[in-house]
């Protein structure tokens, strides 16, 4: 199956975030079956993140503020030097604004294989509001598109009124595909502390609680657009895959669901995907968008 240009064996890939950047990791979930991996969001200078805690699990997901920590495209290049996958490595950007997208773009241009452009993180003041503004979007994604010649995917955010908009100024701004959807603005209090307990207070909620979110975004998003969509939001079995595809999909992102059960989740999704799609007798390109509105 091919998608934003990149041919991948299945429809699986780990979302941007999770599992850092580190060689060896890659590797990792290559051996585990994974169809593409993405990369933590890069930005042009390193980035310390926020102070602890970052993270806290809750009993229907979790919810991070690590504040885009990341060692700048350089020391990111340094990392991943000497690196060999035999499946697409797509590289999570970020900049203060298109000037700043567009360079660190230019940085990558020949060094992977796509790049998806964080338009969404649901606690950094300014990232969150490109991402909230059709014409900064499109504006924002024109720019990369011109400082480069990979494929580019814009990474959506669901902390808005109605996601489509946003979804065809990035088509018009020349996106080759979505993603949709990053985490979901949050808040998490300690009552005995008498603390919120993220230190940056807000955070993004991802895990179960959000698939519900994130299925009617990429329907949402199916309706308006006519580019691939990769959905993401509360995957953590084969049946969570085939929902997002039947309701738009075309590849999927799984994240928080490794956290947990660590990559091992990646082959055990994977095996039981493709057994479903044999017993089934549905290749994964005709599982995309298979449900239709009841009354259409
Ligand atoms: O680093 C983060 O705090 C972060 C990012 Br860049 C993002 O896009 N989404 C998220 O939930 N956390």
């Amino acid at each position: 199956m091919k998608i934003a240009g990149m041919e991948m064996k299945n429809p699986l890939m780990v979302c941007s975030g999770v599992l850092g950047i580190s060689s060896s990791i890659f590797n990792r979930l290559e051996d585990a079956g994974i169809g593409a991996v993405v990369s933590k969001s890069i930005s042009l200078e390193p980035n310390d993140g926020y102070e602890n805690p970052t993270m806290v699990s809750l009993p229907y997901g979790a919810m991070n503020a690590m504040g885009l920590p990341n060692p700048g495209v350089e020391g990111f290049l340094k990392e991943i030097k000497g690196l060999k996958l035999g499946i697409p490595l797509i590289i999570s950007i970020y900049g203060k604004d298109a000037g700043e997208f567009a360079k660190v773009a230019s940085k990558l241009d020949g060094r992977c294989d796509a790049l998806e452009l964080n338009l969404s993180c649901p606690h950094a003041g300014g990232l969150l509001s490109i991402g909230q503004d059709p014409d900064l979007v499109e504006d924002v994604v024109r720019r990369v598109k011109d400082s480069c010649g990979l494929p580019v995917i814009a990474k959506l955010t669901p902390n808005v009124a109605d996601i489509r908009p946003i979804g065809v100024a990035a088509e018009n701004g020349g996106a080759d595909a979505l993603t949709a959807i990053n985490t979901v603005r949050g808040l998490a209090l300690n009552i005995r502390q008498e603390y919120p307990i993220l230190s940056n207070v807000y955070g993004g909620l991802s895990g179960p609680c959000i698939k519900p979110i994130g299925l009617r975004c990429v329907w949402d998003l199916k309706g308006a657009v006519g580019i691939p969509i990769i959905g993401v939001g509360g995957i953590s079995s084969w049946e969570d895959v085939v929902e997002y595809m039947y309701a738009g999909a075309s590849a999927v992102q799984i994240g928080t669901v490794l956290g947990g059960e660590g990559i091992d989740a990646i082959s055990r999704i994977g095996d039981d995907l493709e057994r479903f799609s044999k017993d089934s007798d549905i290749i994964y390109e005709d599982m995309v968008g298979r449900v239709r509105a009841r009354f259409d």
